[in-house]
């Protein structure tokens, strides 16, 4: 029996992801296959309710542990979409191993951070000299001052924050965002699906989680650039944009039609129609 596809949506916020994932099931089953949606994150396992509650800002984590939750969310999915594919079922990905890179590698460190640190080291070097001159046994005057200084750094930077820019170079190492998703499955075919911030912005309002502001969207759309370029270098054939700015009908035979020549292509087996596996 011929192996199943791995066919992955991706594609920026509100591009239509979900309700395309849905339509390209209706279709394999209505041709005769098995198929199967995995979304990413799967928030019904326990490190998917801690992503979950992250992505809800009800809990705080560090960029690279919640980076690393979300890969291990894929992991811990990997072993039954494998046993899935091989047992002839196509298994169709809301989302991969690309959100995860993208939105990670988009996030930043803002100039806060460094005004943050920067008062630290001022504040403590402060309370050193402010000591000095302590044990020099100088004017109450001198001692004062030196210590309201110490005080006053602190709450420095948040009040210069609001007009702190953004540093790109802080923000986390590509290589590093992608490490973790080494050797999932490797997709048969990633359909990225485009959108204009123009058409985005009349798909109803967002801003309920996370990474739905404007200005981090703007971001995450750069870094998938780098992820298409990273796939046609490490994967050539594998990643494909398409618009999502038509009607959901015009959308749903775009994807409906290369689909189906990928799994045409692996149903037939042959040279190059085995599993891979991602970044390897
Ligand atoms: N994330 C991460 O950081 N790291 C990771 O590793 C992974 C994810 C896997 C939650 O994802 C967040 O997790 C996400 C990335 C991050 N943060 N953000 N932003 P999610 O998958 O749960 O997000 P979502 O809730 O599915 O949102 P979405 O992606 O923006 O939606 P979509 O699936 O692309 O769109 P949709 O739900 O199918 O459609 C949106 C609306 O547009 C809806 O009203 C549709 O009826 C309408 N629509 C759809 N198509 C059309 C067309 N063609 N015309 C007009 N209207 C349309
Ligand atoms: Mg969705």
């Amino acid at each position: 029996m011929p192996r199943g596809a791995l066919i992955v949506l991706e594609g920026l916020d509100r591009s239509g992801k979900s309700t395309q994932v849905d339509r390209l099931v209706a279709h394999l089953q209505a041709s005769g296959r098995d198929a199967r949606v995995h979304k990413f994150p799967d928030r019904t396992t326990s490190i998917g309710q801690m992503i979950n509650s992250y992505l809800q800002s009800k809990s705080e984590l560090d960029d690279h542990a919640i980076h690393l939750l979300f890969a291990a969310n894929r992991w811990e999915c990997a072993a039954q979409i494998e046993k899935d594919l091989a047992a002839g079922t196509t298994v169709v990905c809301d989302r991969y191993a690309f959100s995860g890179i993208a939105f990670t590698a988009a996030k930043v460190r803002r100039d806060t951070r460094n005004w943050g640190l920067a008062a630290l080291q001022l504040s403590k070097a402060n309370d050193c000299a402010a000591g000095l001159r302590v044990s020099r046994a100088s004017s109450e005057l001198a001692v004062n001052w030196w210590y309201s200084l110490a005080r006053l750094t602190p709450i420095l930077p948040p009040l210069l924050s609001t007009h702190a820019t953004t540093d790109t170079s802080q923000g986390i190492d590509f290589t590093y965002c992608l490490t973790p998703d080494t050797g999932l499955p490797l997709p048969d075919t990633t359909l990225f699906l485009t959108l204009s911030p123009e058409v985005a912005s009349k798909r109803g309002a967002y801003g309920e989680e996370r990474y739905e502001t404007l200005d981090t969207q703007t971001r995450v759309r750069e870094q998938f650039a780098l992820v298409g370029r990273e796939m046609a270098a490490r994967h050539p054939g594998r990643w494909e944009e398409v618009s999502a700015e038509g009607t959901m009908d015009a959308v749903e035979a775009k994807v409906w039609t290369r689909v189906q020549a990928v799994v045409k292509r692996v149903e037939a087996g042959g040279e190059g129609s085995e599993l891979g596996r991602l970044w390897v």
